[in-house]
């Protein structure tokens, strides 16, 4: 089968960290299923030589999202904490380009674009389309993607790449994102 790849391509993991997997402080369910179909693709992404980004939610400790500072969220992906680290078993090479998200305590960010100065990055690199996957796909893939696709971006949706935290959540932004432009992304 030929890599579907192209060189202005590139590889978006959003989030794959150990809080958002079974056992972490804010378990997506399934959520480390991902890893092992992401793995295929960091394969194929070697292969071919595109770039690879990987995202990490990367909240101060009190950060505003959290549940005793008034927030949703159980405490999760502390800096610097076992559970913000990427889950163990997710084959991240060693050129990946690590995104932090969500740093700054008094204000959440969910899309991997926002206040990271992503956009940029990508289009000083070439790079015109994003196959994207990962945790959570109702929170920050959702956000991420409608970003990428508002920012210019071509997407790719990775099948079997991404898990929502909640079932109905996962399905409306599924349809948000193809409504979006967003296109479903298969390794053939
Ligand atoms: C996320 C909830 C809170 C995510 C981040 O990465 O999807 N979800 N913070
Ligand atoms: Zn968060």
């Amino acid at each position: 089968m030929p890599l579907p790849f192209e060189p202005s391509d590139a590889l978006l993991l959003v989030d794959v960290q150990v809080d958002f997997c079974p056992g972490g402080s804010l378990p997506i369910p399934q959520g480390d299923t991902v890893v092992p179909v992401l793995n295929r693709w960091l394969e194929a992404a070697a292969t071919t030589g595109i770039a690879v980004v990987a995202s990490r939610d990367w909240h101060p400790p009190h950060h505003v999202s959290f549940e005793p500072q008034g927030g949703p969220w159980p405490v999760h992906c502390v800096q610097h904490t076992p559970g913000a680290a990427f889950h163990p078993d997710l084959a991240l090479p060693n050129h990946t380009i690590v995104i932090s998200k969500a740093e700054t305590e008094s204000q959440e960010a969910y899309s991997a674009f926002d206040g990271t100065g992503l956009a940029q990055r990508l289009r000083d690199a070439g790079i015109r389309r994003l196959w994207v996957g990962g945790l959570a796909e109702d929170v920050c893939v959702k956000a991420t993607v409608l970003e990428a696709l508002r920012e210019g971006f071509e997407v790719r949706l990775i099948e079997g790449g991404m898990k929502p935290v909640t079932e109905s959540g996962g399905q409306q932004a599924r349809e948000l994102m193809f409504q979006a432009g967003a296109q479903p992304g298969t390794l053939g």
